[in-house]
Order: C-alpha cells, then sequence, then structure tokens
C-alpha cells in the first residue's frame, strides 16, 4: 500500500471524490513507526466517514505488516487532537433520508474495536480538545500522551447522544463514579484529571511531545520498541500537578453513586454545594431521554464486555437516529448554533423508562457484530 495517499482512497468506495479537496489525514512510514496525523484543522480534526476508512484499512495493513513496531497518532494545529465524529454530516444524511447514520457509527466502532486490539504500541499525542469520537482514537490504544492543552471529554449528552466508541466500557471502569460524572455532565478533563482518571497514561509538556514519535524511527526490533516508548515518554513525562477532580472525588462518589437519574439529581439538590449547585444546572441544559440512556447504558456496560458494548452503542446510536433529541441537539449546538435545544421529552420525570429499555434491544440483521479474527 502506497503510504501518502490520503483524501477519497480509503476501502470502499470513495466519498470525497474532488482531487482539490484539501486531505484530511495523512498517513507516513518513518522505518518501523508509522503515523497517523489528523489534518481536517479547521474542523478540530473531527473525524469524517473518509477518514474512519483509512484508519481502518491502514491499521489492518500495519498490524500485519512485521515492519510496522509502533504506531503513533496525532493531531495537525494545536486546538485540538480530535474534536469529535462528524455529526453533523451524520445528522444531514439523516435529514435527507441517507444511509451515513447506518454507516457511519459501524465504521467508526469497528476501528475503535481495532485500535483496542491492536498488537502493537498505539501512542496516542491526545494534546488539545479530545472529546467524543477522539476518546474513540485514542483511549483503546496503549500509550494515551496528555500535553497542556489536553481536554478531555464525552459531551454527548448536550447534542441529544449519549458517550459511545467504546467509551461506555471505558467509563463505567473508571475509579468510583468518575466515568458516571463525566458521561452525564459531558465535563472537560484538564490533563491532571485526565492523568488522575486514567485516560491519559502521561502528562508531557506539549513543547516536548512531537519529539517523542521523532526518537522512535531508528529503533530496530519490537522488544527494543518497546522498551524505547517507554523510555521516550519517562524522560519527557512530568507531574502534572493536582487533579480538581481528587477534590471532588467524595462529593462525585456519593451523588453519582446512586441507581437513577432522578436519584442523583435529587442528591446533588440535597449537597448544596457550589460544585453541586453548577453540577445540577449542567444536568438541567443536557437532553433528559440522553441522561436516561446514558445512564442505563453505564450501569450494564459494567457487566460487560469490550465487543459486547459496542454491539449494544450501535443499537443505541440507530434507536438515536429515529428520535427526536439528536437532529434538535446538533441543530442547536452545531447548525444554528443558537444553544438553546427544545428538548422532547423536556423533563427527566417525563422520560419513560420502558422507551429508554426499548434502545437495548436487538436490531436483527442491523446489529453490529464481529468475527473475532479481525
Ligand atoms: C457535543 C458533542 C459534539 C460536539 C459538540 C457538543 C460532538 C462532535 C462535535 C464536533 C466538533 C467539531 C466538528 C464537528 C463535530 O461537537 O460529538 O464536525 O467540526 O463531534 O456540544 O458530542
Amino acid at each position: 500500500m502506497s503510504e501518502q495517499t490520503t483524501s477519497g482512497s480509503g476501502g470502499g468506495e470513495a466519498v470525497s471524490k474532488d482531487p482539490t479537496e484539501r486531505q484530511e489525514i495523512r498517513f507516513r512510514r518513518r522505518g518501523p513507526l508509522a503515523e497517523i496525523i489528523l489534518t481536517r484543522e479547521k474542523a478540530l480534526n473531527a473525524l469524517s466517514l473518509d477518514m474512519i476508512r483509512q484508519m481502518d484499512s491502514y491499521l489492518a495493513a500495519w498490524h500485519h505488516n512485521p515492519g510496522v513496531r509502533a504506531v503513533a497518532v496525532y493531531g495537525a494545529g494545536d486546538k485540538a487532537f480530535c474534536a469529535g465524529g462528524d455529526v453533523r454530516a451524520v445528522w444531514q444524511s439523516a435529514r435527507d433520508g441517507g444511509d451515513l447514520p447506518q454507516r457511519f457509527f459501524a465504521e467508526e466502532y469497528t476501528v475503535n474495536r481495532r485500535i483496542r486490539r491492536f498488537s502493537k504500541p498505539y501512542v496516542a499525542l491526545i494534546d488539545g480538545a479530545t472529546m467524543g469520537g477522539g476518546v474513540g482514537i485514542s483511549v483503546h490504544g496503549s500509550h494515551r500522551v496528555a500535553g497542556d492543552r489536553t481536554q478531555v471529554a464525552m459531551p454527548e449528552t448536550g447534542i441529544g447522544f449519549f458517550p459511545d466508541v467504546g467509551t461506555t466500557y471505558v467509563l463505567a471502569r473508571l475509579p468510583g463514579e468518575i466515568g458516571t460524572y463525566m458521561a452525564l455532565t459531558g465535563a472537560r478533563l484538564g490533563p491532571a484529571d485526565a492523568v488522575y482518571a486514567g485516560l491519559a497514561t502521561h502528562y508531557v509538556p506539549s513543547d516536548a511531545l512531537l519529539t517523542i514519535p521523532d526518537s522512535l524511527v531508528a529503533v530496530s526490533n519490537e522488544r527494543d520498541m518497546r522498551a524505547t516508548i517507554d523510555s521516550a515518554i519517562a524522560a519527557r513525562a512530568q507531574d502534572p500537578g493536582p487533579a480538581p477532580l481528587a477534590e471532588l472525588r467524595a462529593q462525585i462518589d456519593a451523588c453519582f453513586g446512586k441507581n437513577s437519574v432522578e436519584g442523583i439529581l435529587d442528591a446533588l439538590e440535597r449537597d448544596g454545594s457550589d460544585w453541586a449547585q453548577r453540577t445540577r444546572a449542567t444536568l438541567d441544559r443536557m437532553s433528559p431521554t440522553s441522561l436516561k440512556l446514558t445512564f442505563a447504558a453505564l450501569r450494564r456496560a459494567a457487566e460487560q464486555d469490550f465487543d459486547t458494548c459496542l454491539t449494544t452503542e450501535y443499537r443505541l446510536s440507530q434507536g438515536c437516529m429515529a428520535g427526536h433529541d439528536f437532529r434538535e441537539g446538533i441543530r442547536a449546538v452545531l447548525v444554528d448554533k443558537d444553544k438553546a435545544p427544545r428538548w422532547s421529552p423536556a423533563r427527566v420525570a417525563d422520560v419513560d423508562d420502558a422507551a429508554i429499555a426499548a434502545y437495548f434491544d436487538p436490531i436483527g440483521a442491523r446489529e453490529l457484530t464481529f468475527d473475532t479474527e479481525e
């Protein structure tokens, strides 16, 4: 495979055919190191279906290529590693009766799974915004290095969706109730919090981050590569300082450890601190359906293996496509930008628990399933 190809040449049919269109993703080989560089800077490196497809075919090839000893992934520009998936394109396709809503999530989750199963070191340099789909192409890798500008979040309840890309599995396994807190509120974690929560494995000052891949290009064998990555990161890593989340842990665990969204809202009300009031106000702006769906998904995910979580997430994604709040959330946040979504139902108390349970029902021939092989 040629390693410099870019826009529109992934597996399957090309999505963007305009040869003058600026490439959104670059793939590069430097000796034993394979690199993925997200270059859709104006869109905060958000993942298009074309980018996802290309990642899938390169990762598949690199997995089998013995000359590739490690993969590094990072974003162009200093604002974002990757701000999410191109949910606006998904929204447009849903509106126009297209099939992007089916294909996008299936192919994205397949890449997330490929990263989790990748047998070689996968080093994500997650400086800047790392949200939604950006978490999905980093958190499942072996090394996640935060920088000074790192902001990790799963903000989907604010757009009528839910934390997907394999994060129901991950968030359900974070310490205490940090995952429930992140999933419901969309809280943004800086580098110290990202390391504290375990979403990042290390903190390295931003100006030293890109010297990590540079230091890997001359390594000759697999054992040396693993050792060199560990020492290259260790040589640059610093203490990120105190994690604000650590101070809040007792309150987060107490308030978010309840067994319903209503229980969490009540607990925040009773706590009454500034933090609890702000957190309650944040939850009051989120889609009530998304809050209940997200809560149910995380509690179930705690008992499920990774592939089952992805299959479940796919069912939920398709349910969200058929519902009201995703369309309204994208309209309010990304299209009209009035930031005033009119959720339906508008209150948590009005969300029907049977309707939430129905999102988890099998979807027959449309189910996302996996062969154990790839
Ligand atoms: C909540 C979200 C997302 C969001 C904003 C939210 C999200 C997402 C994007 C996004 C950002 C930049 C882009 C783009 C999409 O924004 O998931 O296409 O260029 O992908 O409040 O969940």
